[in-house]
């Protein structure tokens, strides 16, 4: 029988590439959308157009839970990936209040929606490394203590102990991943990753000449969110709720981020970045790496991109689009 899902978050660098996965798997794709999205599809519907004529789209809202409630009304569903969130840990910094709000009370009208009316649907939360913050054990594991640094790290410790609540309470088969970073050409121009390959592309096109940066020492366990996506959906199939670490087990600094990007066109990174003191955080995650052991042994769980590749793709999909943007042969 056809399996239906609804994906949170549809719009974004996972939901879409989720929604091509479980598609391919012959699911039916729902996706929950703020109405102002629906109002403004040319401009909020980019990473999922090439996907908009095979899903069905509702729109609610994540601040309310008469919404949420009303959602899980209309259709059963088996499977719920919980995606949307304010995930850019800056922006949370600037506005916390914003961040818990959307990414606590929005966790929870979705984990309380679904008890009340589709107890048997299974729900994935979207957790972060962010949780580990300053971390404890290198590399990080899922018994690894949390110590978030950031509203958004908070934030997602929150959901993490509202899902892990609702299972141990209501018997629902409720979980969460642990996700480290994951990019892609669809990663939004915030994130460090493709603010970097974004401007290589423009550098390298004449169109900027320099990239101005924060913390050049943070390091981070990089993949690749097609990789990433594959994660969520075995979670999902196991007899038993459980928690599961997805990374690659490698850490690599900004830094080294910046130069392979650099020479994948053929420049010296040092001649065009600027230490930025504004990209610096009031508190930072110094080094994140994490220990996959579990998923692989599990889940069956492999990424097949390396980190040389997820640059390689990325910046070549940026010189890409720029060539397709500005009318020249690529
Ligand atoms: P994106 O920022 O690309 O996407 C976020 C999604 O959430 C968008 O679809 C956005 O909708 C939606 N959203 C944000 N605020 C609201 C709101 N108030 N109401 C409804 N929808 C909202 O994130 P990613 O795809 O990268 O990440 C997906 C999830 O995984 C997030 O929860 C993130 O915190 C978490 N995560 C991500 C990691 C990563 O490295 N990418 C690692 C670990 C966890 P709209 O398009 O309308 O803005
Ligand atoms: P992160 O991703 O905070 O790890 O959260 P981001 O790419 O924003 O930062 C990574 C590291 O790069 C440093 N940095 C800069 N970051 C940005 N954005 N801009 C800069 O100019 C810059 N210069 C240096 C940061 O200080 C940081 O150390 C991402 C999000 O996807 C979260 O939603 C997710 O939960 C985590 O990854 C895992």
């Amino acid at each position: 029988m056809t399996k239906r899902a609804l994906i949170t978050g549809i719009t974004g660098q996972d939901g879409s590439y989720l929604t091509e996965h479980l598609l391919s798997l012959g699911y039916e794709v729902h996706g929950l959308v703020r109405r102002v999205a629906l109002e403004d599809p040319t401009r909020r519907f980019t990473r999922i157009e090439q996907v908009l004529d095979r899903v069905t789209l509702h729109a609610a809202s994540l601040e309310s839970y008469p919404s949420i409630f009303h959602l899980f009304s209309k259709h059963e569903y088996d499977e719920c990936y919980h995606l949307a969130a304010q995930s850019f840990v800056a922006e949370s910094f600037l506005d916390g209040f914003s961040t818990m709000n959307v990414n606590i009370n929005g966790t929870h009208y979705m984990l309380a929606a679904i008890r009340e009316l589709q107890p048997r649907c299974r729900f994935y939360f979207a957790g972060s490394s962010e949780m580990f913050g300053k971390v404890r054990d290198v590399p990080q594991r899922e018994e690894t203590p949390f110590h978030p640094r950031s509203p958004y790290g908070i934030s997602k410790v929150a959901g993490f102990e509202l899902t892990r609540n609702y299972r141990e309470a209501y018997g629902m088969f409720a979980l969460s991943g642990l996700l480290f970073n994951h990019e892609g050409p669809r990663r939004g121009f915030e994130f460090v990753t493709r603010k970097i390959t974004s401007t290589v592309a423009r550098i390298k096109a004449g169109q900027a000449d320099e990239l101005r940066l924060g913390n050049l020492e943070a390091r981070r366990d990089w993949g690749h969110a097609k990789d990433y996506v594959r994660a969520m959906h075995l979670m999902l199939q196991q007899d038993e709720p459980d928690d599961y670490v997805v990374a690659t087990g490698e850490t690599h600094t900004v830094r080294e981020f910046c130069q392979r990007a650099f020479a994948e066109v053929g420049l010296d990174w040092q001649q065009y970045v600027k230490i930025d003191e504004q990209f610096y955080r009031p508190a930072e995650v110094d080094l994140l790496v994490g220990d996959p052991s579990k998923a692989r042994e599990r889940l069956g769980w492999e990424p097949e991109y390396s980190f040389e590749e997820l640059i390689r793709e990325m910046v070549r999909e940026d010189v890409r689009a720029l060539a397709g943007a500005t009318g020249a042969r690529a």
